[in-house]
């Protein structure tokens, strides 16, 4: 692994690629507008780390705040402009070194970068002329985007603009390779930082200092911003899914301790789950419970391939959760909605550029999907529960497990524990 994952980019040409794509579904004669997003502010004076609008990243491939795309097509000729903040020496000074004209060419493969002064003319020539579709992605909360197509449908009228989010979903259920390789990239990044807990674990630990030391291991090779943020949840934490307030007490002996983890390389995710026992070795009812989820991801895996809906791997996972709960003595029927008191949450979701990715839920699987396979029973009464996650990729015949590296075998986890290392 190289020291910086900064290094790894997706090439221009994936960028222009789905661009080229997109302007095949839209009228020939079309205007395309794409906003990154506006920065959003922790305190006066602090920013948070700016990441794009996905959409926009996937067709301009630049993830610069306040950035617009424009692509021109009227046929034959296509255009596309790439709008990006001048390079200001004074907000330099605060705020770090911008991307140059000729940096964001290099990385988008766009036809010309002009500079943001210049977007109010270019925006209201488009609008005027009313030979040319609109089309644009509103995003889901509101933005710049949601402010233009507003003002497009105030002037052109309601429903004027062409939304592209649900073709561009498509595009993204259907992995690239180059996205794959990225996505393969980001869960060798989350496995090395998962060792790095297991380190700290087998010498006792307090969910800060695991959480710390997954944080630091992505940071250190460049990961700034995990995919989303680190879960460390100890004993009955672990029924708060999202549980975000890692606690800095001694982690009880004899408790399940659930991480869920996911370093992004070149803006793609991954999303890794685990459960360790904080003792080193299962005890029989963490045992117990441990092989049914891993039952349940085992069996969920297998009915993974093309053609098959979100729903059906829901669904496959229901009927395993159900046997394995009615197994452990905890619903007295098989097809009981009982099962719902210790499933809290669906089993799969697209992975990619976002960690809940861009999808068409009522759509097949096809070959080039990537998916996070989860499934998670929590039991109060045993004050226990937990979910294991690998991340799969569709192939032809079925699918591969992206993770398979990452150990989950009850044993093996039991070995990995017990290994001299720590105190
Ligand atoms: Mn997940």
């Amino acid at each position: 692994m190289i020291s910086d994952i900064r290094e790894y980019r997706l090439p221009a040409s994936f960028f222009s690629g789905n661009r080229k794509r997109l302007l095949e579904k839209l009228p020939e004669r079309c205007c395309v507008v794409l906003f990154a997003g506006e920065t959003v502010y922790m305190s006066e004076g602090a920013e948070y780390r700016f990441r794009p609008n996905r959409n926009f990243y996937y067709l301009a491939g630049v993830e610069q705040e306040d950035s617009v795309l424009l692509i021109r097509a009227d046929g034959s000729n296509t255009q596309t402009t790439l709008f990006i903040h001048s390079n200001d020496p004074l907000k330099e000074r605060w705020a770090g070194k911008r991307m140059t004209a000729a940096e964001a060419v290099e990385r988008s493969g766009v036809d010309e970068v002009c500079f943001l002064e210049t977007l109010e003319d270019a925006l209201s020539a488009i609008i005027a002329d009313q030979s040319i579709t609109i089309a644009s992605d509103k995003g889901v909360r509101l933005g710049p985007a949601s402010r233009f197509v507003d003002r497009v449908e105030g002037s052109r009228g309601e429903d004027s603009v062409r939304l592209v989010s649900r073709i561009l979903a498509r595009f993204r259920m259907v992995k690239q390779s180059c996205e794959i390789e990225m996505i393969r990239r980001a869960i060798e990044l989350t496995d090395l930082s998962i060792r790095e807990a297991l380190v700290l674990l087998r010498s006792g630990t307090c969910e800060l200092g695991l959480f710390s030391a997954m944080n630091c291991a992505m940071t250190r090779f460049g990961c700034l911003e995990p995919a989303f943020p680190t879960i460390v949840a100890a004993g009955d934490n672990a029924f708060f899914l999202h549980h975000s307030e890692p606690c800095g007490k001694p982690i009880a002996k004899g408790v399940m301790i659930q991480i869920d983890v996911g370093a992004a390389v070149a803006g793609l995710c991954a999303d890794i789950s685990r459960a360790y026992p904080s003792a080193g070795t299962f005890s029989a009812r963490q045992s117990a419970l441990y092989d049914a989820v891993l039952g349940c991801l085992d069996q969920t895996i297998r009915m993974i391939r093309p053609g098959v809906l979100l729903s059906d791997i829901n669904k496959a996972f229901r009927e395993a959760a159900s046997e394995a709960l009615f197994h452990l003595g905890l619903i007295s029927g098989k097809d009981s909605t009982e099962v719902g008191g210790y499933v809290w949450h669906s089993v799969t979701h697209h992975l990619g550029m976002d960690v809940h990715d861009a999808c068409v839920r009522d759509l097949p699987i096809e070959v080039g999907a990537v998916l996070a396979v989860e499934p998670g029973i929590y039991i109060r009464e045993w004050e226990m529960g937990f979910r294991i996650e690998d991340d799969v990729l569709v192939t032809g015949e079925g699918c591969v497990i992206l993770s398979s590296f990452i150990p989950r075998d009850r044993f093996e986890v039991e070995a990995l524990l017990g290994m001299s290392g720590g105190m």
